[in-house]
């Protein structure tokens, strides 16, 4: 990977994020994620790198673009493994509500977990407490140690959690030490991206959301050295998802292990989630959310606002591109 491929990459989130954007607050989840596929491979179609897709849309049987496995690119050139989520928070667009955005996360060959479609437990927190946060401690615990860290009492934190059943739990002992909780309904990548940030309001995140998503969050954190680690779920006690009602803990064990996954129990940290040499991730707003704006469709233009963040320059570029349409005669400075 060269520095050359963050000015590409950067197009291809922003392709994403418009084609998702025409579709935005018209209920069409599908459709949204769908325009954001095609847009996303056609724009990696014309990068010179032998690319392939190690975390997409899914299955080969089950996705025709972006599937696991497919090879993108113009087959030339470096080996760039990728994460991709074309639309994430698919609900989010299509209500047009907040944190919709095209993310994707690159690495060297073999740089990224291939993370498989299961549940992830997650703990994102800032540059300052990373190492100093863990997964293992309670949330209280962790409370603690980011007051510390962050020099600010407990009710000055904010701690997002995806709104769901499972975390009725969580959100009351995060709520009995003082701290604030956001709910979230979806969006979690955000979020835990956020917190590498300070300024964004947003501290800390704890819960439960989708494995391959954590991958993504966990490339944008070891490129940014915020703290992130993730532990599998595979117990539906534990996910309380409807997606899992004919699932057992014992099968979804056995899965894991004829993936390869031998330790189900293992709690990843950012490192070894996205180990790569050289990681990079990328996200362009598709709504306007916590990091960047969503896109604005004007008369003369489009405008789109991404992120890039990359070990290759260590680097976090913020960047508002005005997209010209022919025959533009007028464009405003913002
Ligand atoms: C999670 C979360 C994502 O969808 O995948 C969520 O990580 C789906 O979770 O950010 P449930 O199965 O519990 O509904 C998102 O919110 C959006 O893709």
């Amino acid at each position: 990977m060269d520095r050359t491929l963050i000015q590409e990459i950067l197009e291809v989130v922003e392709q994403a994020a418009i084609a998702s954007a025409e579709l935005t607050g018209l209920g069409k989840k599908d459709e949204a994620d769908a325009a954001a596929v095609e847009a996303m491979r056609k724009r990696m179609g014309k990068i010179q790198m032998q690319g392939r897709i190690v975390i997409g849309e899914g299955e080969r049987d089950e996705a025709p673009m972006l599937y696991i496995g497919e090879q993108v690119g113009s087959g030339t050139g470096p080996g760039v493994d990728f994460a991709v989520d074309p639309c994430e928070g698919t609900n989010l667009c299509a209500n047009n509500q907040r944190g919709s955005m095209a993310v994707l996360a690159a690495s060297d060959r073999g740089g990224l977990f291939n993370a498989p479609d299961f549940y992830m437990k997650k703990l994102a927190a800032p540059p300052a407490a990373k190492g100093k946060v863990d997964i293992r401690k309670s949330a209280t615990e962790n409370i603690k140690i980011l007051c510390r860290c962050l020099e600010l009492s407990a009710n000055e934190l904010t701690i997002v959690v995806m709104d769901r059943t499972r975390h009725k739990d969580l959100i009351a002992e995060i709520r009995s030490t003082g701290a604030k909780v956001q709910p979230i309904s979806d969006g979690d990548v955000q979020a835990a991206i956020a917190c590498g940030f300070a300024g964004t309001g947003t501290h800390c995140l704890m819960g439960i959301g989708a494995a391959p998503e954590g991958v993504i969050s966990a490339a944008a954190m070891r490129a940014l050295g915020g703290h992130f680690q993730g532990q599998l779920v595979y117990d539906p006690a534990i996910a309380q998802t409807t997606e899992w009602a004919d699932y057992t803990k014992e099968g979804n064990i056995a899965r894991l292990k004829e993936m390869g996954i031998t330790d189900v129990d293992r709690i990843y940290e950012a490192e070894e989630l996205a180990s790569g040499e050289n990681v990079v991730f990328a996200g362009s707003g598709i709504t306007d959310g916590l990091l960047f704006h969503g896109v604005k469709f004007e008369k003369d233009c489009t405008r789109t606002s991404s992120l890039v963040i990359s070990t290759l320059d260590n680097s976090a570029r913020f960047t508002n591109t005005v997209h010209i349409k022919d025959g533009a005669k007028s464009i405003t400075l913002s």
